[in-house]
C-alpha cells in the first residue's frame, strides 16, 4: 500500500467553471483518487479555490460586495457544482485561508535567507486620483495593434497581443477611469529563478523521466529558453501580505504576493486546513504527506497545459531554494485543450459548456464519462452535443444501461427475485472469464499509466463483452429448451454487473453504486475485483436476491439535442 497525495490545479476564484477546465484538472484527478481508494492505498486528494489576484478583486468591484465576502459566496458557489460532479476531495480549501497565508510568509522568509530574493526598483503605472499604483490589468486603454478601446494592460483581448501597460494609447485606470496616469518608481521583492535554474533542472533530470511527455516537454522548453528572475509582489488590497518582520517599508506599503507566488503554496495550505478541520480524537497528520515525507508518498498533479511550467519549473524553483525538505510532485499529468466545436471555450465570452448549466441538464455520470473518454490527453479534442449525444446513447444507455436492466429483468421475469443457481460453466463461460480478466488488467494498467482515454476503451470493452456474450448465449431462447442453461447464462450476467459496479466507479460513481446495489450480497465490502476467474462468476452466488432498478441511463433524444444546441449554440455559430 502507498500514500498517494493528489491534487488538482486550484480553480481560479471568478466564475463557474467550463467543461474543459473541469476534464483537465479535477475530474482526471477523482477517477484517479478514487481508483487507488479503491485498490486500497491511502489517497489524499486536496484542492481549493485560487483566490487572490486582480481578476478577483475586479469580479467582487463588478458585483458590488468586497472581495472577501465575493470570495467566499463564489466560493461556496463552486463547491456546490464539485459536489454535484462528484468529485471526492478529501478537502476543498481556499488559497486566502490562514494556513496559506503562514505557509506563504514563511517559504518566502526561508527564500530572502537563503539569497534568493531581491528587493528592486521598478517604474510602473500609478493613478494620483486612485492613490495607488495600479497592477497591470487595472489599466485601460487603446491597443496600439488593433485599436480596440478596452486593451488591459496586460493583454489586449481582441487581437490577444501581450502588452505592458506603457504601450496603451490613452491609457486610463479601471478603477476611477481616470485619465491622469502617472510613472512612478517603487520597489518590489524578485525571485532569483535564474540563480535556482541549475538546481531545478538537475531535479527534473532525476524525476522528469517518469513524467507523461506533454509535460516534460514544456518543462524542457522552459528550461531551455531560460528561467528569469520574477516579481513576486503586487500593489493590491488583497493577497497574502508581504510579512512586516522581514520587509517592513513593502508591508506598510501594503504590497501583498503575486498570485501564482502563493497559489502553488496553497497545495500545503488546503492540507493544513484538513488537518485543523479534523474532528475531536481524528488524527490528521499534515506534514508527514509533505514535510520530510518519506519515500511512500507519491504526489500526481493535474492540470491543463497553461499551467505546466508553473508546476513543473516554477514552484519546484520555489521549494528547492526554502532549503527544506518540503515534498516535491512525482508526476505531472498535464492535459491539452477541450474545444467547444473547435473553437475556444471562453468564460469571458461565455461560449461553450460551464459546468453548472451542465449538471442542470444531466446527472453527473454522463458528463464525467463522456469528458474522461474524450479527455484531450495526446491532442486537443472538441466537444460536440452531436459527439456527446452518440456516446451517451451508444456507450452509456445502449452498452451499459440496456445490458444491465436487460438482464435483471429477464432473470426475475423467468426466475424470480434471486440469482439463479443455473448448471456448470461450460466453454463460452469460460472465453468470457479470460476476456474479462483480460480487459480488466489493462485497464488497471491504464489507469496506472493515467491514460485516461486508453482506460475507457478498456472499461467500454468490458461492458461490450457483456453484450457480447448474452447475444451469443441468447437466454431467451435458450430458455425454452433448456433452462438451466439460461439460469446459468443470466447467474453469469448478473455476476458481470456486479463486477461493473465495483469498476466501474472510478467514471460513473452514481451508477455504479445503484448496479452494486441491485443485489441484497451480506458484507458487500470487496473495493475491487480481482482478475480472477472464479471469483468473476462467482463473487455474486446462487440465491442472492436482487432488484430491477430504474433505467440506468436515459437516452439523449433528438429534441434534447435541438434544445441542447439552443441554449448553448452549436456548430452554426463557430
Ligand atoms: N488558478 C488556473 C487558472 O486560473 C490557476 C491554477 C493555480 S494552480 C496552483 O488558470
Ligand atoms: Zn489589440
Amino acid at each position: 500500500m502507498a500514500r498517494h497525495l493528489i491534487t488538482s490545479a486550484l480553480p481560479y476564484i471568478n466564475g463557474i467553471k467550463h467543461l474543459g477546465n473541469m476534464v483537465g484538472s479535477m475530474l482526471p484527478a477523482d477517477v484517479y483518487s478514487r481508483y487507488l481508494r479503491q485498490r486500497g492505498h491511502d489517497v489524499l486528494y486536496i484542492c481549493a479555490t485560487d483566490e487572490h489576484g486582480t481578476p478577483a478583486e475586479l469580479a467582487a468591484k463588478e458585483a458590488g460586495l468586497s472581495v472577501a465576502e465575493f470570495c467566499a459566496q463564489a466560493h461556496d458557489a463552486q463547491k456546490a457544482v464539485y459536489d454535484g460532479f462528484e468529485l471526492s476531495f478529501d478537502y476543498f480549501g481556499r488559497s486566502s485561508s490562514r494556513q496559506n497565508v503562514e505557509i506563504t510568509q514563511h517559504f518566502a522568509r526561508k527564500l530572502a535567507e537563503n539569497g534568493f530574493i531581491e528587493e528592486r526598483a521598478v517604474r510602473q503605472v500609478y493613478s494620483p486620483v486612485d492613490g495607488r499604483f495600479l497592477p497591470d490589468r487595472y489599466v485601460e486603454g487603446t491597443c496600439p495593434h488593433c485599436g480596440h478601446d478596452k486593451a488591459r494592460g496586460d493583454q489586449c483581448e481582441n487581437c490577444t497581443r501581450v502588452l505592458d501597460p506603457t504601450d496603451l494609447i490613452d491609457p486610463r485606470s479601471a478603477i476611477s477611469g481616470s485619465t491622469e496616469i502617472e510613472v512612478r518608481e517603487t520597489k518590489h521583492l524578485f525571485l532569483l529563478q535564474s540563480t535556482l535554474q541549475p538546481e531545478v533542472e538537475a531535479w527534473i533530470d532525476a524525476v522528469g523521466g517518469e513524467w507523461p511527455h506533454l509535460s516534460s516537454a514544456i518543462a524542457r522548453k522552459w528550461l531551455t529558453e531560460g528561467l528569469h528572475d520574477r516579481a513576486i509582489t503586487r500593489d493590491l488590497d488583497w493577497g497574502v501580505p508581504v510579512p512586516a518582520d522581514t520587509w517592513p517599508e513593502l508591508a506598510a506599503e501594503g504590497k501583498v504576493f503575486y498570485v501564482w507566488f502563493d497559489a502553488p503554496i496553497e497545495y500545503i495550505g488546503a492540507t493544513k486546513e484538513w488537518a485543523d478541520a479534523a474532528a475531536d480524537g481524528e488524527r490528521r497528520d499534515w506534514k508527514s504527506w509533505w514535510y520530510e515525507a518519506d519515500d511512500t508518498v507519491r504526489y500526481t498533479q493535474f492540470m491543463g497545459k497553461d499551467n505546466v511550467p508553473f508546476h513543473t519549473v516554477m514552484f519546484p524553483a520555489t521549494e528547492l531554494g526554502v532549503r527544506e525538505p518540503w515534498k516535491k510532485v512525482d508526476v505531472v499529468k498535464g492535459f491539452n485543450w477541450l474545444t467547444y466545436y473547435g473553437g475556444k471555450f471562453s468564460t469571458s465570452q461565455k461560449r461553450g459548456v460551464f459546468t453548472g448549466p451542465a449538471l442542470e441538464i444531466l446527472p453527473a455520470d454522463y458528463w464525467r464519462y463522456f469528458l474522461i473518454a474524450n479527455a484531450p490527453e495526446s491532442d486537443d479534442s472538441s466537444f460536440t452535443w452531436e459527439h456527446f449525444t452518440a456516446t451517451v446513447n451508444k456507450d452509456l444507455a445502449d452498452t451499459l444501461g440496456n445490458f444491465v436492466n436487460r438482464v435483471l429483468s429477464f432473470s426475475r421475469k423467468r426466475f424470480g427475485d434471486a440469482v439463479p443457481p443455473g448448471g456448470t460453466p461450460g466453454a463460452a463461460e469460460e472465453r468470457l472469464g479470460v476476456e474479462v480478466c483480460h480487459l480488466l488488467a489493462e485497464y488497471e494498467d491504464q489507469l496506472e499509466a493515467l491514460q485516461f482515454r486508453k482506460a475507457a476503451s478498456a472499461l467500454r470493452a468490458l461492458w461490450s463483452a457483456g453484450n457480447a456474450y448474452l447475444e451469443e448465449k441468447a437466454p431467451w431462447l435458450e430458455v425454452r429448451t433448456d433452462a438451466d442453461a439460461a439460469a446459468l447464462t443470466l447467474r453469469t450476467a448478473l455476476n458481470l454487473i456486479h463486477v461493473y459496479g465495483v469498476v466501474s466507479e472510478p467514471f460513473i460513481p452514481t451508477a455504479s453504486a445503484v448496479m452494486r446495489g441491485a443485489f441484497s450480497l451480506e458484507g458487500d465490502t470487496a473495493t475491487w475485483v480481482t482478475a480472477s476467474r472464479a471469483e468473476l462468476l462467482d463473487g455474486v452466488p446462487a440465491g442472492t436476491a436482487f432488484t430491477v432498478p430504474a433505467v440506468l441511463f436515459t437516452k439523449v433524444t433528438e429534441e434534447d439535442l435541438e434544445s441542447y444546441r439552443a441554449r448553448f449554440g452549436g456548430a452554426e455559430d463557430h
